[in-house]
């Protein structure tokens, strides 16, 4: 067994333990990332795609943000389609002038990883039987890479390894609590060379279930559609997606969607998820490996670089300034944001899908909301200041 000495082990190479990995370089600190899959699977992985302002300004922080800048879509608005009709949210005019930006996250990815090579810094790929080990007193990380074990003595431990990582799971059961909501319909996706319906992202609320026309660039579209957790993806053909589609859009939408090939599909699950605390002893539990949001509000990724922000800066007061405040306070600063995000995605989640189970009454509640909301200035702020991102 090889025996190896690091700062902070961070576990897992999404975009959370890339982006801390960045940062705690930028700050001098020691660090190596354990990640079960190769890189290839990593940088192919296709999911988010709207960075909120704050999330553009860490990655200019660390660094990494050339190519954000030269591809990068700003938007200043968003367009909601409810009973045939759009409404303009403008993000900008509401909220003081801040803006998204459409990129990928496949692409903050592919900068982080490139940025990461550039300096030469370790990655463990394709690390098997990933395990951690006494993150209350001298915590150390053991895994195999072909065929060789390993042991990493460190300080600290960052479970950046998603829902389904080890991290969480290895926390003893009485040290932790999670707050759980299973949604009962799931998102199809796809992804397809033809240019956006709109220059502007649509959500959709529709008798027939929610969509959303979203874009990674002006040739190239994402698109979504609430389908029962029942349905398989073999199940539709790009022509049954692009029909459905076409019903839940309004007839000059309808008129303007280019269909083409897809080059991507999947269905995800949705799901609200929370974990408290998000520290134990010398282990941070940071982005999905600690909470998850149903995308409606595009707040994962976002949540993710959030909870890097305080981390980071924790590690770096406590190697640099000998302070500990920002460990301490990290969970609790992490958690209040957190449910903020989780209570926006929800409710946009509640408010612009069909759910099978509510009532006539139910239906017609959930339009008077959503009439109050885009008919009013205060509506439309609430709705603009949390898309935007709330401040750190
Ligand atoms: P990730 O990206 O899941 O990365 C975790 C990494 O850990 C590795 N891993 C392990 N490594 C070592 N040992 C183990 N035992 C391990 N177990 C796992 C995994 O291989 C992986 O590389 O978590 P991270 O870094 O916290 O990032 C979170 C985001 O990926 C996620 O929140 C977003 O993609 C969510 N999301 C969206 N977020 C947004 O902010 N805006 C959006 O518009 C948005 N749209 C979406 C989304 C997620 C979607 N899906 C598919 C879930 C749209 C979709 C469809
Ligand atoms: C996406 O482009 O993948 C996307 C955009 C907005 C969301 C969710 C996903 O709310």
């Amino acid at each position: 067994m090889e025996v190896l000495n690091t700062k902070v082990a961070i576990i897992g190479s999404g975009p959370a333990g890339l982006l801390l990995g960045q940062l705690l370089y930028k700050a001098g600190i020691e660090h190596v990332i354990i990640e079960q899959r190769s890189a290839e699977y990593v940088s192919a992985r296709i999911r988010a795609g709207i960075l909120e302002q704050v999330s553009v300004d860490l990655l200019k922080q660390a660094g990494v943000d050339q190519h954000l800048k030269e591809i990068g879509l700003p938007h200043q608005g968003i367009k909601i389609l409810t009973g045939g009709e759009k409404h303009r949210i403008d993000l900008s005019g509401l909220t003081n002038g801040k803006q998204v930006t459409v990129y990928g996250q496949t692409e903050v990815t592919k900068d982080l990883m490139q940025a990461r090579n550039e300096a030469g810094l370790t990655t463990f790929y394709e690390s098997n039987d990933v395990k951690i080990h006494d993150f209350y007193e001298k915590p150390y990380v053991t895994f195999t890479q072909n065929g060789k074990q390993y042991r990493i003595d460190c300080e600290f431990i960052a479970g950046c390894d998603g829902y389904h990582g080890v991290c969480r799971a290895s926390v003893p059961q009485n040290q932790i609590k999670t707050f759980e909501k299973v949604y009962p319909f799931g998102w199809l996706g796809i992804l397809a060379d033809v240019p956006p319906v709109s220059d502007e992202l649509i959500y959709v609320q529709s008798e027939r279930g929610f969509a959303l026309c979203s874009m990674r660039s002006n040739t190239r579209s994402r698109y979504y559609l609430q389908v029962p957790l029942t349905d398989q993806v073999a199940e539709w053909s790009d022509e049954r997606f692009w029909e459905e589609l076409k019903h839940r859009l309004d007839p000059e939408s309808r008129k303007k969607l280019v269909t083409g090939a897809s080059i991507e599909k999947s269905i995800a699950p949705l799901r609200s998820f929370v974990t408290e605390p998000m520290r134990f002893g010398k282990l941070f539990l940071a982005g999905d490996a600690a909470h998850i949001v149903p995308p409606t509000g595009a707040k994962g990724l976002n949540l993710a670089a959030s909870d890097i922000a305080y981390l980071s800066n924790a590690l770096t007061e406590f190697y640099l300034n000998n302070s500990e405040q920002g460990i301490n306070e990290y969970s609790e600063k992490c958690l209040k944001r957190v449910w903020k995000a989780e209570r926006f995605s929800w409710w946009m989640t509640h408010l612009l899908h069909r759910f099978e189970t509510e009532s006539d009454f139910d239906i017609k509640i959930k339009k008077a909301e959503l009439a109050y909301i885009l008919g009013s200035e205060a509506g439309k702020t609430t709705l603009a200041e949390n898309y935007v991102g709330l401040a750190y």
